[in-house]
């Protein structure tokens, strides 16, 4: 019997890159898996310090250092390339220099023949993912941004952290911009199957303002590590490892990451964090919860600041 040989590849070798590869490789995600770095000598060492792992790993993962004519044969390309953001610049301030490099790696993954989906992580995550789309001319549903995955993450790490229950039973959501502008969806709240409202009831000591502080040191969190070390990779390789599973296992699951809207939420044109099931034709539907008004609110002045930020470039 012939099984399905999943490829990615994998674009940018940094600290998320390879954060990605790494935990890809430990879960046993994927068959293959191509590096591909402006820096060869990067992604070279990269596969061979990688390639040295596998002997313990739950299965094998074939790893190299390749072209863009391997992404002929993939079913996923991850793109981590980039600039990163340097303390005290925000992720928009990276639009025109991450812009300039997106374009050229999309035409090249294209030229090679590609027809899978486009995974896209480098900031600005929702501008990039709408260059991407627009740079490849595959259909919107097969590119898709990490979104508000991590921020997701952080704010159900935090809320679990301080009710100390497992993070895995606080289903919170951030939606919007990946970035300053986002916002978390309190009305569809839950701790375990008790929404988030009546359980703050129920236990006194908590109240709303604890809530509004935890998101804005999830919103804030990004800014809190990059002064602390540089950089933020681990959480983010884990939550691209976890949108791979989704699209490779065919799994539709219910993640936040960037869609193109085209009505949804009231908005149009434009890549922004929303809830959508995910499968292995990538986006198979976005879930349009009702809103409060205030966070109606919210998320349009997200939609318009990304559109204000992404105008010159377009
Ligand atoms: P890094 O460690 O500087 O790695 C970037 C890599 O890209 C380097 O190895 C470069 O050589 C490579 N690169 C640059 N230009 C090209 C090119 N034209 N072709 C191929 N490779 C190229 O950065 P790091 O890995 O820390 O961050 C990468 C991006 O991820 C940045 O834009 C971050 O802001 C972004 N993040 C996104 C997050 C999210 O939630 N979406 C979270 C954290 C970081």
């Amino acid at each position: 019997m012939n099984q399905k040989i999943n490829r990615v590849v994998l674009i940018g070798t940094g600290a998320v890159g390879c954060s990605y590869a790494y935990s890809m490789i430990n879960q046993g995600i994927t068959e293959e898996m191509v590096l591909i770095d402006v820096n060869e000598a990067k992604s070279e060492g990269e596969v061979m310090d990688l390639n040295h792992g596998i002997p313990f790993a739950p299965k094998p993962t074939k790893v190299w250092n390749g072209t863009y004519q391997d992404c002929q044969q993939a079913d996923l390309v991850v793109i981590t390339a980039g600039l990163a953001q340097k303390p005290g610049e925000t992720r928009l301030d990276l639009v025109v220099k991450n812009t300039n490099i997106f374009k050229q790696i999309v035409r090249n993954v294209m030229e090679s023949g590609f027809n899978g989906i486009f995974l896209v992580a480098t900031n600005p995550v929702d501008i990039l993912t709408y260059v991407t789309w627009k740079e490849s001319g595959l259909p919107k549903e097969r590119v898709i941004g990490s979104g508000t995955t991590l921020d997701s993450a952080r704010l159900r790490f935090m809320l679990g952290d301080y009710f100390n229950v497992d993070p895995r039973s606080v289903h919170a959501l951030i939606i919007g911009e990946h970035g300053d502008t986002e916002l978390p969806v309190w009305s569809h709240s839950t701790i375990g199957i008790e929404p988030l409202d009546d359980f703050l009831k129920r236990k006194g000591e908590f109240t709303k303002e604890h809530m509004e502080n935890i998101f804005v040191n999830v919103r804030d969190a990004a800014y809190h590590i990059i002064e602390r070390k540089g950089a933020t990779y681990y959480g983010i390789g884990m939550s691209l490892v976890r949108i791979t599973k989704a699209i490779l296992n065919n799994e539709n699951s219910v993640l936040p990451v960037s869609v193109f809207l085209n009505g949804e939420y009231g908005h149009s044109d434009v890549y922004i964090g929303a809830p959508a099931i995910i499968n292995r034709e990538g986006v198979r539907e976005i879930i349009e919860v009702q809103l409060n008004e205030i966070e109606k609110e919210q998320f349009a002045h997200s939609v318009k600041v990304l559109k204000e930020t992404m105008a010159p470039i377009l």
